[in-house]
């Protein structure tokens, strides 16, 4: 039998789960959609032939539904990822886990005293066709030992217009998470370089910034984080080791070359950049959420050290200086 999944928030993002759930995916039915939007849930839910639910709450527990994909706004998530573990439902959770350290530790606290991994956090890299290549090289050892990270992370324009805090939560986060996994390792300490802002920031704001973070090995990671790039969006990886450099500038594009020009076409957003890890990331949560595999993807603990870092980066900001990061020790849970 189908999982029958429900998909709460049907932005952007949710939509596009609820589409490729529904068109791409094998093994799953969308039965269920919940938005504030009612009018919005509607359109998604006739396209997928679901019902609208009244309440996220409605959603989750309701008897049709073995599992959730949780897309609501950002300050949602901590929420309604609890009531999904009081129902005992697994759920694909947009990033970030929580707004803030103590939300994501309850959240841990209660996933871990359930003592099943029910979360998979929607950090998609992990399933994007250049990033594993990248991670499947790094431990080859081809490059030797892996010293610094360069990442670039570009919006054409501030998405939801966030404010520079936030750029850590929602957007520089997806490097906190995959500079972690890429490495192995995590990360003690984190520091804001704001530069100056260019014509498209908002007064108050700062864009673009460098985020420096210091691993516990001693490893070097840099981002560049400009959510007003204009240009269109852009992501990119560089991985200097010992013995070579491993560059992952935009592999998943095609160079074009016609009327006397050779280049690519660049998105406006990330739907298109990583419209495969997202395909690849639910078949994988909705393999696993059948029990066919064990869990995939990344975990609490994983939304838990990014929004760590997060919180830390944000802090920095403020501050100017060097902020420590501190992790408590690593549940059995996730190990
Ligand atoms: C956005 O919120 C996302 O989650 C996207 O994955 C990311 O690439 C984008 O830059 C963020 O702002």
């Amino acid at each position: 039998m189908d999982l029958r999944v429900g998909v709460i928030g049907t932005g952007n993002i949710g939509t596009s789960h609820a589409l490729s759930l529904h068109g791409e995916v094998s093994g799953a039915s969308v039965v269920g959609v919940y938005d504030v939007d009612a009018d919005r849930a509607d359109a998604v839910a006739q396209e997928v032939q679901a019902d609208v639910y009244p309440s996220p709450e409605a959603l989750i527990n309701s008897a049709e539904v073995d599992a959730i994909v949780i897309a609501s706004p950002d300050d949602l998530h901590a929420e309604q990822a609890l009531t999904a573990l009081a129902a005992g439902k697994p759920m694909l959770l947009e990033k970030p886990l929580a707004p803030t350290v103590a939300d994501a530790r309850r959240v841990l606290d209660v996933e871990v005293a359930v003592g099943r991994r029910l979360i998979t956090l929607g950090f998609m890299r992990r399933f994007d066709p250049g990033y594993v290549q990248l991670k499947e090289q790094i431990t080859t050892g081809e490059v030797g030992e892996v010293l610094i990270v360069h990442n670039v992370h570009r919006n054409a324009s501030a998405p939801y217009g966030l404010l520079s805090d936030r750029t850590m939560y929602n957007m520089a986060i997806h490097e906190f998470d995959i500079s972690r996994w890429l490495i192995d390792e995590e990360f003690v300490a984190v520091q804001v370089i704001k530069g100056r802002p260019g014509p498209q920031t908002p007064p108050g704001q700062f864009d673009p910034m460098i985020v420096m973070l210091t691993s516990t090995n001693g490893t070097l990671v840099d981002i560049e984080a400009f959510v007003n790039a204009h240009y269109g969006y852009e992501v990119a990886c560089q991985v200097v080791g010992s013995l070579g450099v491993l560059d992952m500038s935009d592999g998943s594009f095609i160079t074009r070359t016609a009327r006397n020009v050779r280049g690519q076409s660049i998105p406006d957003l990330w739907l298109g950049r990583f419209a495969e890890a997202y395909r690849a990331e639910l078949q994988a949560w909705v393999n696993a959420a059948r029990g066919r595999t064990g869990p995939v993807g990344a975990s609490a603990w994983d939304g838990f050290a990014a929004t760590s870092m997060a919180e830390a980066a944000a802090r920095s900001i403020g501050t100017g200086t060097r902020e420590t990061i501190d992790l408590p020790v690593r549940p059995a849970l996730y190990s």
